[in-house]
């Protein structure tokens, strides 16, 4: 009978490490071996890209990846394209491989002839350059932003193969901007104003009321990501970036904001973005993304090669705060291990985990459930069908569990 399907404590890897470093060939390094030991003395012989000098500038201005990553790129569809989550590590989001959601195409904007205006109950209307806006104290965050799409289609069916079809309407970059409360405080808020209306440029005209708390607390009017300006695609020159809320209301390519009493029952927070109960009543603003988390490695449709050691790793993030906690189950979610956490673990941003695992060559489910800062924790995807309705689609926050096969290929198995 083989071992039973185990994951390994820090302390144990650590020893198990320095066993398998100080002799290779004991029967705990071969468990822990990931790598084959030189046969000969050919790992001396000098590779053909060392012997020949090339020019030191083959790439353009502009660097891009190496060829050989050709296939890390993102995955379109109609209204937008997901981020490979799969191949990535780490946190952060590479700019040319942040998810988009798009409604109405992308504009061209000529950043020199934005502007953004911002009235209504306020003590002074102002129109603001992209030039007076870049002058203004600034601040450089990193959050998480994701689609309150994301994962809908799992809520019904198996559906996707890949974490980036399954999860990869959320991306995580660098965010440098103004305060949005630095700029309504230039133009003085009324006291009766509780909404502020933000509208894109784009042809959809995309429009969202935001609450004047939210509003005055962290919100970012962006024009930078990763350290450079925006890219069109999410939202050049300005967008608003709301950290935790739901994806649709960071609107792009911001050009009004208008304070009011109301809020102003647009289009995309009344015919969408809502969630229609079984009475045919619907919930609308549910601003605030749940605890989520997923494994991306091992995850579907990629084959480890042969049993032994692999790390588990993922990300987990929740639109109320901190990340506080990760549990990993490599038994279907009879039992729980707790995650390593990467630090520095952020407010609304992704957090990376990972914990060590001996795969012994059975099947395998695989799961991770997250709790964050505020006791909330992860869903069954049962128990977030049980609370819904079938026309329901939107925020699904629940556990995603891969099917590792005695094969090595893994698979989604919700
Ligand atoms: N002006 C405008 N803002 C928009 C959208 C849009 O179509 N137009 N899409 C929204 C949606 S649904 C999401 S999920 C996010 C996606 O941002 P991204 O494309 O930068 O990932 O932008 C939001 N802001
Ligand atoms: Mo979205």
């Amino acid at each position: 009978m083989s071992k039973k399907n185990q994951t390994v404590t820090r302390r144990e890897f650590m020893q198990r490490s320095i066993v398998a470093s100080a002799s290779v060939g004991s029967s705990l390094a071969a468990g822990i071996a990931v790598a084959s030991p030189p046969k000969d003395a050919d790992f001396l012989t000098i590779d053909p890209w060392t012997k020949t000098q090339r020019q030191n500038f083959p790439n353009p201005d502009y660097g891009i990846p190496s060829s050989y990553e050709k296939l890390v790129t993102r995955l379109k569809y109609a209204n937008g394209s997901r981020t490979p989550l799969q191949k990535l590590h780490g946190i952060i989001t590479p700019s040319g491989l942040h998810f988009e959601r798009h409604h109405g195409g992308i504009p061209e904007i000529n950043p020199d002839l934005h502007r953004l205006v911002i009235h209504g109950l306020v003590d002074e209307p102002m129109i603001f350059t992209m030039d007076d806006i870049v002058r203004l104290p600034a601040v450089s965050q990193i959050h998480f932003l994701e689609c309150s799409g994301n994962t809908f289609a799992e809520l019904k069916k198996r559906t996707w193969a890949t974490v980036q079809e399954t999860h990869g309407l959320l991306s995580c970059c660098e965010w440098t901007g103004v305060r949005l409360s630095t700029l309504l405080d230039r133009c003085g808020v009324k006291p009766d104003a509780r909404w502020v209306l933000a509208e894109g440029a784009d042809s959809a005209v995309m429009t969202r009321s935001i609450p004047i708390d939210k509003a005055m607390n962290d919100v970012i009017v962006a024009y930078s990501q990763n350290g450079e300006m925006l890219r069109p695609e999410q939202g050049y020159p300005l967008r608003l970036f709301i950290p935790g809320f739901e994806g649709n209301m960071s609107v792009k390519w911001l050009r009004r904001l208008k304070l009011g009493t109301e809020p102003w029952q647009t289009r995309e927070e009344t015919s969408a973005y809502t969630d229609l109960g079984a009475d045919g009543k619907a919930l609308q603003f549910t601003f605030v993304m749940g605890v989520k988390s997923v494994i991306t490695s091992p995850s579907a449709v990629m084959k480890l090669s042969k049993p032994g050691f692999y790390e588990i790793s993922g990300i987990a993030w929740t639109g109320s705060g901190k990340i506080r906690r990760v549990e990993v189950s490599v038994d279907g979610g009879k039992s729980w291990e707790d995650a390593i956490l990467e630090g520095p673990i952020m407010d609304r941003c992704l957090t990376r985990f990972r914990l060590p695992w001996q795969w012994n060559g059975d099947s395998a489910t695989i799961l991770s459930r997250a709790t964050d800062s505020t006791g909330d924790v992860q869903p069954t995807l049962e128990s977030v069908i049980k609370a819904r309705s079938s026309n329901s689609y939107y925020h699904n926050n629940a556990i995603q569990p891969w099917l590792v096969a005695s094969n090595g290929e893994v698979s989604n198995a919700r």
